[in-house]
């Protein structure tokens, strides 16, 4: 394979590449938008906890996507102070900048550099097939083009950092499809350029839904408030929530999403929190309310010490940490990008 990507490692986490698919511990990407105040328990569970997972056993590069959350209207200055707010969280769960580097999507232009690349090999049918554009086109008065190419910004995020694994929560399947598609096509078209990367997504809490609508995900932007759990919600916010989950219509507990998403949430969460799994929790419930309270108790443990770093980490040390971060992306983006412009052979 033709490279020249080289070996680097700092004193601060290393980023060890002998050729391009060589990476000789397999390096982990993934993103999270700064949208809404803080994470909820969906992007939690279903992402930033395996992100600290992984950073036993994988080179770990993690990124605030700015960039993509403003592919829908945003007030001036609300994505800046959403990203310092992302930041802060991501630390205090446990992303460790000594071993991983976390960093600001806009602040490395090379993602939007490569997206371009990206957007000249993905067909325009292969996008309107994206059910999140689908979703998020019929829920937006003004529907902008970034939102249509959102999955050639993604997969270049991915392929900038020679990417293996992508761990990341069900709904985001799609796009790690066609971030694979892309790279393949692109490799056949100028050679073994990129690596491929693979999706990893966690077995348990995969899809948090709304505890008041289960059949909708969790999400930030969701105008749910009783149906989503936040980071920043207090202990007493946290059990009324629960409190008023809504469940099915007969009284039994099992797990079973189809006929009951109510109470298969609340499983898929308990379990999650607990790290079991769910058809073992729910042998061990005949009513709603234990288990809404036990949920409930399981999620204010989990969140307790996270919340706790949270209110210690100042704006000053969080800023200084991205800046870190930002100087180690952008390293490996600029030697990955100008492989790219080799390979297609431009002036
Ligand atoms: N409900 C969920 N259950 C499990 N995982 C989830 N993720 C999101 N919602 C759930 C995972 O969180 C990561 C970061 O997501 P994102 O911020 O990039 O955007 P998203 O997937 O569009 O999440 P939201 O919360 O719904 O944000 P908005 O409302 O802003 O679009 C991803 O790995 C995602 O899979």
């Amino acid at each position: 394979m033709s490279t020249d990507s080289g070996s680097t490692s700092t004193d601060t986490g290393s980023v060890s590449t002998d050729s391009v698919g060589a990476n000789i511990v397999p390096r982990t990407f993934s993103g999270i938008q700064p949208t809404g105040d803080v994470p909820h328990l969906g992007n939690y569970i279903g992402a930033l906890r395996n992100w600290v997972d992984l950073q036993e056993s994988t080179d770990g590069i993690y990124c605030i996507v700015d960039l993509h959350a403003l592919s829908v209207p945003r007030e001036p200055g609300e994505v800046g102070r959403a990203t310092l707010q992302m930041a802060r969280v991501m630390l205090a769960v446990g992303i460790d900048p000594q071993r991983s580097i976390l960093f600001v999507q806009s602040r490395v232009r090379e993602h939007s550099e490569l997206a371009w690349f990206m957007q000249c090999v993905t067909a325009f049918g292969e996008l309107r097939r994206m059910t999140q554009f689908k979703d998020k086109s019929e829920a937006n008065e003004f529907v902008s083009s970034a939102l249509f190419t959102y999955p050639t910004l993604m997969a270049a995020d991915i392929v900038l950092y020679d990417t293996d694994i992508v761990p990341v929560g069900d709904d985001q399947r799609q796009h790690l499809e066609i971030a694979r598609d892309v790279s393949q096509r692109f490799n056949s078209r100028f050679g073994e350029v990129l690596v491929v990367p693979e999706a990893r997504i966690a077995e348990v809490g995969a899809r948090i839904m709304d505890l008041q609508s289960p059949g909708n995900k969790m999400s930030k932007s969701s105008d749910s408030i009783l149906g989503t759990v936040t980071l920043a919600d207090t202990e007493d916010e946290i059990a009324r929530k629960f409190k008023r989950a809504v469940t099915d219509n007969d009284a039994d507990v099992r797990f079973d999403p189809v006929t009951k998403p109510g109470v298969s949430n609340l499983l898929s969460i308990l379990g999650a929190a607990k790290r079991t799994d769910p058809v073992t929790e729910a042998e061990n419930y005949t009513q709603y309310g234990p288990l809404k309270a036990d949920t409930a108790e399981a999620v204010i443990e989990m969140f307790r010490p996270i919340q706790k770093r949270m209110a210690e980490l100042d704006d000053a040390t969080v800023t200084e940490l991205l800046g870190v971060g930002e100087d180690r992306a952008r390293e490996k983006a600029s030697e990955v990008m100008e492989r790219v412009r080799r390979a297609v052979g431009l002036f």
